[in-house]
């Protein structure tokens, strides 16, 4: 059934079918399973702007709770990362008199805590609670609420024109992007800059990373359906830069029409899309097909250690474990236990799959002779930090962009 695309109107095609799921980060309670929400974990992609969407609608209260349990902070890598795209605003676009600063989704305040330390005016636009208290401990100024149009009036009217506004990780989720956008603009002052970055289609589908598909991501950006989802809200997509972080991602920068040059980097984009056949629905499908293959390669592996007598467990509880487990059918049975760092997430399961989650320090004690990586994304610093675990003879099994043991 064909849906209408949520940012033009035109026809949105199914063309990846992962069957039923339940929230990415859901992380139910033992013995609180009985009723968990699943909902058909299909893609599809927009005939006339090609953007890449869910063809469910899950309402956003059902996924940002109070107790949502992704911290930004949590790992180094990160913290970092977003430590220095603040300074890098502190050295470019915040250096006019009395700047100010939007954050849509600030989390847990890892990018504006070192705003805030600046001294700079500033605003993180946060609807969970638990993470907006924590920014609101490191000295961030936080309103609890979802961004749309008709936050920015009176956001505007307290705090003036932004001159950034940004968005990490959170643009792609909100199914009223067409009304984010109109919110931008009016938020924006002439000569202020939209920044978000969210995980790429180019890379999601250049390393089959299926995992990245789940109700969070209502949408999987690439650089031609922002420039024509920009175009069509009264935006102009100024600038383009690909960034390392969730396997690939892209951080993209609207400014009003005009108001700044257009950097090369996005013709060059463009291009690089048009070479890689990322607006063609037959991509997406040959990437679906891709994906059925890596379940396989991953189950045949678990089946045949299982058989030698192999123990297993998993590391990192990102969101994406629940759709690779669910995806490819992989429960306790084989994967007894998965360790996580984040305290909320620990003591709770993998929604639908139920793969109880554990503390590193569980993982230490009982090391597995293969450990599946389901943090892939964060593997430089997790093997880095669990060195001791290869060093034993313990082995990573790791499925991105194919299944293979290192
Ligand atoms: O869109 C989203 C993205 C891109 O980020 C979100 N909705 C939420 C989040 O997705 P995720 O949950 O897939 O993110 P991560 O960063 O891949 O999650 C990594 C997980 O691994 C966290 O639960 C923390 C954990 N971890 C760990 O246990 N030890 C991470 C590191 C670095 C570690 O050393
Ligand atoms: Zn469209």
């Amino acid at each position: 059934m064909d849906i209408s695309c949520r940012i033009c109107g035109g026809p949105v095609k199914a063309a990846v079918d992962l069957g039923s799921h339940p929230r990415g980060n859901a992380f139910p309670k033992p013995g609180d399973t009985s009723d968990e929400f699943f909902f058909p974990l299909v893609v599809g992609m927009c005939d006339s702007c090609t953007m890449v969407q869910l063809m469910a609608d899950i309402p956003q209260e059902v996924r940002y709770h109070d107790e949502y349990p992704y911290h930004a902070s949590n790992s180094v890598v990160h913290s970092r990362h977003f430590e220095g795209i603040a300074e890098r605003f502190l050295e470019t676009e915040l250096t006019g008199p009395d700047p100010f600063i939007a954050e849509i989704g600030s989390n847990d305040g890892v990018m504006l805590a070192r705003i805030a330390r600046a001294g700079v005016r500033h605003l993180g636009i946060e609807p969970s609670r638990q993470v907006a208290e924590m920014s609101r401990a490191r000295g961030v100024q936080v309103l609890s609420r979802f961004f749309d149009e008709s936050a920015a009036e009176p956001i505007r009217a307290e705090h003036g024109p932004a001159d950034v506004i940004f968005g990490a990780n959170v643009i792609a989720h909100i199914a009223h992007l067409a009304s984010v956008l109109k919110g931008a603009r009016q938020l924006l002052g002439p000569r202020g800059v939209f920044v978000f970055e969210e995980p790429y289609l180019g890379s999601v589908v250049e390393q089959t990373a299926f995992d990245i598909l789940y109700d969070e991501h209502s949408f999987v950006f690439s650089v031609r359906a922002i420039r024509a989802a920009a175009e069509l809200y009264g935006l102009e997509l100024v600038d383009v830069e690909h960034v390392e972080l969730h396997g690939g991602s892209m951080r993209y920068t609207l400014a009003k029409p005009g108001a700044r040059e257009i950097r090369p980097a996005v013709g060059e984009w463009l291009a690089r899309e048009e070479a890689q056949r990322l607006g063609e629905h037959a991509t997406l499908e040959e990437f679906a097909r891709r994906a059925a293959r890596v379940r396989d390669d991953l189950n045949s592996l678990l089946r045949s250690l299982r058989a030698e007598g192999k123990t297993i467990a998993g590391y990192g509880a990102p969101a994406k474990i629940t759709t690779v487990t669910n995806y490819c059918g992989i429960g306790p049975d084989t994967v007894p236990f998965v360790c996580d760092s984040t305290p909320s997430k620990q003591g709770r399961l993998v929604a639908g799959s139920h793969i109880p989650v554990v503390s590193p320090e569980v993982f230490a004690a009982n090391p597995p002779d293969y450990a599946i990586l389901f943090a892939w994304n964060h593997a430089g610093e997790i093997m880095r930090k669990e060195r001791e675990f290869a060093e034993r003879g313990g082995r990573w099994i790791l499925y991105v962009p194919e299944v293979h043991v290192v």
